[in-house]
C-alpha cells in the first residue's frame, strides 16, 4: 500500500483512528492539515473527495476514501498483518457494534466540543467576525458554515447544553463500563482490534469536555485507556503539526 494522502485536523479523535491503524500496520503516509475553524473541510474540492465535508479522508492512488472506521477496515483488508479484524463472524459483528456505538456518541460529543474547545480555540486567535467571515467565505459559499462559525466565535459557553450533554455521555460511558467490567482487556475480548482503536481516541478527549473525573470513576475505561496508550501507535499517532499549510510525512 503506497502513495496514502491522509487529510486530517491537529486534536481529530476521528483522524487519530486512521494514523493509529496505519502506524499499526506499518504502512508510512503523508497528512495533509485542514483547519476546521476555518472551515477547510466545507471547501468544494474537498466535498468532492468526502461528501461530509469531514475528516479523515484517505486518498489511496485514484481512490478517496471516508468515515474512519470505514477506512480502517479498507487497511485491514488490504494488509491483514498485524491482525485487526478476527475472523470470527460474531466478534466482527461486535467489533462494527462498537463502531456505531462510537458513532452515536459522537453526536452529544460534537455538540460538546464545540462549546468548549471549538469556541476556546477560535475566541482565542481574536480573529474579529469580519476576518472569520472572509476567510470562510473564501472556502464556501454556503452560507451555513458561516453562520455555524459565527456562533463559535461570538457566543458565549453554554453550560446548560454542556450539561445536558454529559448526562448523555455518562449513559454512554456506564454500557461502556459494564462491558469492560468483566476483566477484558480489550473491547472484543483479548484480541486487540479495530473495536479498540474507534473508541480510544475519542475517550482520550473525555477531559477536554469537561469530563475531567471519568478515568477515575469509570476504573475499567481507565485501565483500558492505560493499555491503550501502553502501545507503540498511541504515542506515534500523536501528531502535531508545526504549521497547517505544510504537509507531514510519517515514516514506516
Ligand atoms: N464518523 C466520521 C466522523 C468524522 C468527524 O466528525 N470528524 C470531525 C473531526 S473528529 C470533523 O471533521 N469535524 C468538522 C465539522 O464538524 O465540520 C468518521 O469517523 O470519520
Amino acid at each position: 500500500m503506497d502513495n496514502l494522502v491522509l487529510y486530517d485536523a491537529p486534536n481529530s479523535p476521528c483522524g487519530r483512528r486512521v494514523r493509529m491503524c496505519l502506524i499499526e500496520k506499518g504502512v508510512p503516509f503523508e497528512i495533509r492539515w485542514m483547519s476546521l475553524g476555518l472551515m477547510d473541510q466545507k471547501q468544494p474540492w474537498y466535498l468532492e473527495l468526502n461528501p461530509n465535508g469531514l475528516v479523515p479522508t484517505l486518498v489511496h492512488g485514484d481512490h478517496a476514501l471516508y468515515e474512519s472506521n470505514v477506512i480502517n477496515e479498507y487497511i485491514d483488508s488490504l494488509l491483514p498483518e498485524p491482525r485487526l479484524v478476527p475472523d470470527d463472524p460474531l466478534l466482527q459483528a461486535e467489533m462494527r457494534m462498537w463502531m456505531a456505538f462510537e458513532l452515536d456518541w459522537a453526536k452529544p460529543f460534537r455538540d460538546v466540543i464545540y462549546e468548549t474547545m471549538g469556541k476556546k480555540r477560535l475566541q482565542d486567535t481574536d480573529i474579529s467576525p469580519e476576518d472569520l467571515a472572509t476567510e470562510i467565505t473564501k472556502r464556501t459559499d454556503n452560507p451555513f458554515y458561516l453562520k455555524f462559525a459565527m456562533g463559535v466565535l461570538t457566543t458565549p459557553k453554554n453550560d446548560e447544553l454542556i450539561a445536558d450533554r454529559h448526562t448523555l455521555l455518562n449513559e454512554k460511558m456506564t454500557l461502556m463500563e459494564n462491558r469492560l467490567s468483566d476483566g477484558r482487556s480489550w473491547l472484543l475480548g483479548d484480541e486487540f482490534s479495530l473495536a479498540d482503536i474507534a473508541l480510544g481516541p475519542r475517550t482520550e478527549m473525555f477531559p477536554i469536555i469537561e469530563m475531567t473525573d471519568i478515568f477515575k470513576r469509570f476504573a475499567y475505561i481507565g485501565a483500558f485507556m492505560e493499555r491503550l496508550r501502553a502501545r507503540p501507535s498511541w504515542a506515534a499517532s500523536d501528531i502535531k503539526p508545526d504549521s497547517l499549510d505544510e504537509a507531514t510525512k510519517v515514516p514506516a
